[in-house]
């Protein structure tokens, strides 16, 4: 049996003793939580809670406006900082494993009797017996498939409803590009095929949430945007850069300005792509970085004090103006990129 089968295992041993005494657990999906990460909090709640457990999805802000459509967003609580934390029997980080990634409510992480995680990303620290960490799968929805699945084998009941279909979905669909990122596992597109046999969903209008809709604003500042990168390093480098004026002259939130990322990616010659972005809370700068070829994207964020995977990473630099957080990125990138050999994969 493969060490992920037996780390599975435990935890389901320990999440089944919580069942049969009606304790409570606690999902912490990371900080700026995106599909994946509330997608498998909140279906891993639902399975739990009809088991028998006590659940949570504890959030550190209210969904954004772009995620509206996923079910069961009435579910979550959002964690306001300063207040108690209950005494969980089980507290597990979503889509993430280190307690910095979720902020303030670390607190409840450290107080609860026991504490894992259930993650993809890849591990830059030592593992709990509960941490449930596969970098191999291409989100951490792909992981909290196989948690509900073995439980619905184990218990010989159904556990799987529409509204986790949907959930599971949108969390692969966002963290494979629509099932075409290099991290796309045959395991993922078996899952969604498992999913759409047994449940009506609307795939197109899914994809059209998590992919399309737009606003007037988020396309004229991805005209902003792009026509203001600059090329660095003979063309392997693009990087573009985003200031709180920039977001408040098109009146747009700062969640998913990533993408722009990737799509810069896209252009020939190119092994990395930043996006610096002004960030308020922390005050700092965000940079989203993406890859291709020789450059470990997870493994460069790293050295900063972030980390992701290895064609997709990011981290906030904290108390740095914009042009100190490039200076000093894009250095340390282009002495990266002048030793870095071949091609990666993952
Ligand atoms: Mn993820």
């Amino acid at each position: 049996m493969s060490k992920q089968q037996d780390k599975r295992r435990l935890l389901l041993e320990v999440v089944l003793n919580i069942a049969a005494d009606g304790g409570h657990v606690v999902f912490l999906p990371h900080e700026r939580f995106d599909p994946d990460a509330i997608g498998a909090s909140i279906s891993l709640a639902e399975v739990f809670r009809a088991i028998g457990c006590e659940t949570t999805v504890l959030v550190d802000a209210k969904p954004p406006a772009a995620m509206s459509h996923l079910p069961l967003l009435n579910t979550i609580q959002v964690y306001e900082p300063g207040l108690f934390c209950l005494s969980y029997d089980l507290a597990l980080a979503i889509d993430c494993h280190e307690a910095d990634r979720i902020g303030a409510r670390a607190d409840c992480l450290a107080q609860s009797r026991f504490r894992g995680s259930v993650d993809h990303h890849i591990v830059s620290t030592e593992l709990g017996r509960l941490d449930l960490v596969v970098p191999s799968a291409s989100s951490t929805c792909e992981v909290a498939f196989e948690i509900i699945w073995d439980l619905e084998h184990h218990l010989a009941k159904p556990l799987f409803n529409d509204d986790i279909a949907i959930l599971l979905l949108a969390g692969a669909i966002t963290d494979t590009g629509r099932y075409s990122y290099s991290n796309t596992t045959p395991t993922a597109f078996r899952q969604a095929a498992f999913l759409l046999e047994r449940f009506d969903i609307d795939l197109a209008a899914l994809n059209h949430e998590l992919f399309e809709r737009t606003t007037i604003g988020r396309l004229q500042i991805k005209g902003d945007i792009l026509s203001n990168m600059v090329v660095i390093d003979d063309g392997r480098i693009l990087v573009a850069s985003v200031t709180r004026d920039m977001l408040k002259l098109r009146d747009v939130e700062d969640d998913d300005l990533a993408n722009f990322a990737s799509e810069m990616r896209g252009a020939n010659g190119v092994e990395v792509t930043m996006l610096f972005t002004e960030s308020i809370n922390p005050s700092g700068v965000r940079v989203n970085i993406r890859s291709n070829g020789c450059f470990d994207a997870a493994q460069f964020a790293k050295q900063f004090g972030g980390g992701g995977h290895l064609r997709a990473a990011g981290m906030t630099l904290q108390g740095i103006t914009l042009d100190e957080a490039k200076d000093c990125v894009l250095r340390e990138a282009k002495r990266a990129l002048s030793v870095c050999r071949g091609e990666l994969r993952s």
